[in-house]
């Protein structure tokens, strides 16, 4: 009587256990046959009201069907722990066998890019590309172009000084100075180059930035070869007409001295953070060099003249490339990087 029971039980575990989808629903069924209080447990406390000898078939039974029901849990359990791995080899299988990605390829800087490009221009019009030291001399910065300790116009470069009395270079006037001393007249050279300044910093003012310094000394030369040379600069870069104005413009190294500026080509006129709201962004000032200047460089201003601009090379890629915050470019952002 009690083995029947004990085998109906068995048989329908059994079905249970076929039937679990899960390890956690196959562990349910355990605990409901095979645990403290489980349905197997409550055929034991029956055996002591059993004569003995039906106790030892009883006992027997439930044995037979503990260890079947015990040894089909151990293999649905494998079967769930095969699948298991199985997803897991499938999902992570690697093949080592293949060749390494390789590292991702770069790119130049947007500022590379123009300066070179500029750079490939004056070389095809006959200019020397010049390099100087970007930390200088107070002379080559400053004295050299005219402006001496006293000049107030120390004041438009807030100068970052080091000890020993050099600086790092506030503009890349200095290599013109370097390059008259060095090459003499007839020159033509131009020097791209990184300055600093002690700048609040803002959507078009960094303390680290880049210019690209223009000059040609030789005879009889005017206003007029400047412009011709800075319109043939500023088509190359665009290839497009731009709006640009020249205005007069202050610096004790060149006279008559100007600024050349460039509608601003992120709002297109109407004003925006990178023009101050003005529409005009300053892009390039320019002159005849000063004859103090050419004297103090060994040249006679009497026989040679010429011209200098000073282009804000980094100002000049915002435009080419309609960036709106200057502050990007020294970020080291690869999201900004990448995208040239
Ligand atoms: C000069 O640095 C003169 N050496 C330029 C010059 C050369 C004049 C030769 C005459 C003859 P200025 O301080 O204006 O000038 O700077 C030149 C250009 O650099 C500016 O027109 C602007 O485009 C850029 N620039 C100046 N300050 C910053 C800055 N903080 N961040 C980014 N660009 C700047």
């Amino acid at each position: 009587m009690l083995e029947e029971q004990i085998k109906q039980v068995q048989i329908a575990a059994q079905a249970r256990i076929e039937d679990a989808r899960s390890m956690e629903a196959l562990e349910a069924v355990r605990v409901d046959v095979l645990g403290r209080k489980g349905s197997l447990a409550q055929f034991s406390k029956a055996f002591g009201k059993l004569a003995p000898e039906e106790r030892a078939a009883a006992g027997k039974a439930l044995n037979a069907a503990k260890e079947a029901l015990e040894s089909a849990f151990e293999e649905r359990k494998r079967a769930f722990d095969t699948e298991a791995l199985n997803a897991r080899l499938k999902a992570e299988w690697i093949d080592l066998s293949l060749p390494a990605p390789g590292p991702r390829p770069g790119s130049l800087h947007p500022v590379t890019q123009v300066q070179m490009e500029l750079e490939d221009l004056f070389t095809s019009l006959g200019f020397a590309v010049l390099d100087g030291p970007e930390v200088e001399t107070e002379y080559h910065n400053f004295d050299a172009l005219n402006i001496p300790a006293t000049h107030p116009a120390r004041d438009m470069q807030d100068t970052f000084w080091l000890t020993g009395g050099n600086l790092l270079r506030t503009h890349t006037s200095p290599v013109q100075v370097r390059g008259m001393e060095r090459l003499g007249p007839p020159l033509r050279m131009i020097a791209p180059g990184r300055v600093f300044r002690n700048e609040e910093v803002d959507a078009s003012h960094e303390h680290t930035f880049y210019q690209l310094e223009g000059m040609m000394v030789d005879r009889n030369v005017s206003v007029a070869h400047m412009l011709y040379f800075m319109k043939t600069l500023l088509s190359a870069i665009f290839r497009r007409e731009v709006t640009v104005r020249l205005r007069p413009g202050y610096f004790p190294f060149v006279e008559p001295g100007f600024e050349l500026d460039i509608q601003c080509l992120i709002c297109g006129g109407p004003g925006c953070a990178v023009c101050k709201q003005s529409g005009w962004v300053e892009l390039m000032p320019c002159g005849l060099v000063h004859p103090n200047v050419l004297r103090m460089s060994g040249i006679d201003p009497d026989e040679w003249g010429g011209f200098a601009f000073g282009l804000g090379l980094t100002r000049l890629a915002m435009m080419r490339y309609g960036i709106d915050d200057i502050r990007l470019f020294e970020s080291g952002d690869l999201r900004f990087l990448r995208q040239f």
